[in-house]
């Protein structure tokens, strides 16, 4: 993503509708994709209010325009299921009633309501808080499950189609642009045993023991804001991926992210491994929060999509990895490489648990 100027920042920041003078402006949060800032306003009676306002980076979304539609029509849903202040995102509009603002040199800012005494983690303090992000991810799913799929835009054409990310991950090793393939031999075969396994959950959807249904797609641990003080959860933030999708993709990631003993890019290997205790609070959380609209046959798959949601990353990782870096936002060469290596030793440990996940989920079946 290009370098953005504190000008250009709030320029964009003065175009929108913030009931005061802007005080303060400061680089934000810790995503791999969009630009995100913190601004402070002082309102004409002295108070301050501050805001979340980002970029909406377009080398990723190629359509920034239905992006922001998407967000917007899922956030009014949730609004009238009952949802208000810090339990969803608020869109502040521009001063000319838009809910984004293109700058001349073509980047696209959108701004919400700062959610105000909360915060978001990258590591699950207890197995409470990580059940509180399950039952927040669960009952995100819940809200949205009559909400009309067609009238959303596929932001990211195949986003978790694992077997299009496998083609692309071939293509990568086949073009080799920057001479990284001889480096990364241990990876490839890794993947290429995993192969037959891309497959599992499309096969499940075409055989129909899987529903498409409305999901987040994005459900790290750091996508959903608990209250500063109680650790409960708020509010599911990062909607750009909110897109039709399988829940057990949703349930995966969050696994993948959070269930993780080790950080997403932990290069000591010894120290990654699946927590068991993490995998049964957020199932737990998951399940509660979905309150019964999960049919069996996705219960007793969501082993399956941690597992995926792992390997997949894994492999988006090491591609982005032989392509350049150009995809996440990288802090040192070779990062995405790591992060890569961590995704896949997890996945192992995953396949060593397997008998345990599953059982797990069994627990919840209906009889
Ligand atoms: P990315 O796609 O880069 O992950 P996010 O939308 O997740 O972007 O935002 C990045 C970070 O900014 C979040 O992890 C969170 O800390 C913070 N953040 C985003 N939206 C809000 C909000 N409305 N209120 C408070 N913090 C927010
Ligand atoms: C990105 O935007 P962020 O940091 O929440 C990515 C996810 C990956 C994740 C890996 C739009 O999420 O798909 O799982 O990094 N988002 C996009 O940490 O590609
Ligand atoms: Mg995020």
């Amino acid at each position: 993503m290009r370098a953005i100027s504190i000008e250009q920042v709030l320029c964009a920041a003065a175009q929108f509708d913030l009931g005061g003078i802007i005080v303060g402006c400061n680089i934000y949060g810790s995503g791999h994709i969009n630009g995100t800032n913190l601004i402070t306003v002082q309102t004409p009676q002295g108070s301050t209010k501050r805001y979340i306002l980002q970029t909406i980076n377009g080398d990723v979304f190629p359509n920034p325009e239905q992006v922001i539609e998407n967000i917007a029509k899922v956030t009014e849903f949730l609004h009238k299921k009952g949802l208000s202040g810090r339990r969803v995102l608020n869109i502040i509009p521009t001063r000319d009633g838009h809910l984004r603002y293109w700058d001349t040199s073509g980047l696209c800012f959108r701004m919400y309501d700062f959610i105000e005494s909360s915060v978001c983690l990258d590591k699950a303090e207890s197995p409470e808080v990580f059940y509180q992000s399950g039952f927040a991810f669960g009952e995100f799913q819940r809200y949205l499950t009559d909400f009309p799929v067609d009238e959303l835009h596929e932001t990211l054409a195949d986003f978790h189609n694992t077997p299009k990310r496998f083609e692309d991950f071939l293509s990568a090793v086949e073009q080799d642009r920057f001479g990284r393939v001889s480096m990364v031999q241990k990876e490839i075969d890794f993947v290429h045993k995993r192969m037959a396994f891309c497959s599992v959950l499309v096969n499940a959807h075409a055989q129909g023991r899987l529903p498409l249904r409305v999901t987040h797609n994005d459900t790290k641990l750091n996508n959903v804001m608990l209250d500063e003080k109680s650790r409960k959860a708020l509010c599911v933030i990062d909607l750009d991926t909110v897109m039709p999708g399988f829940s057990v993709n949703d349930f995966g990631d969050a696994i993948r992210f959070g269930a993780n003993t080790a950080a997403e890019d932990e290069r000591d290997l010894s120290k990654v491994s699946l927590d068991m205790e993490l995998f049964e609070a957020y199932t737990k959380g998951f399940l509660k929060g979905c309150d019964g609209i999960l049919g069996n046959e996705e219960i007793r798959l969501l082993p399956e999509g941690a597992k995926m949601m792992t390997l997949e990353c894994g492999m988006r990782f090491l591609t982005d990895y032989l392509q350049g870096d150009t995809y996440f936002k990288t802090a040192y060469e070779g990062h995405n490489l790591d992060r890569c290596r961590a995704q896949f030793r997890l996945v192992e440990c995953m396949e060593e648990h397997w008998r345990d996940m599953k059982n797990c989920v069994e627990k919840y079946i209906q009889k």
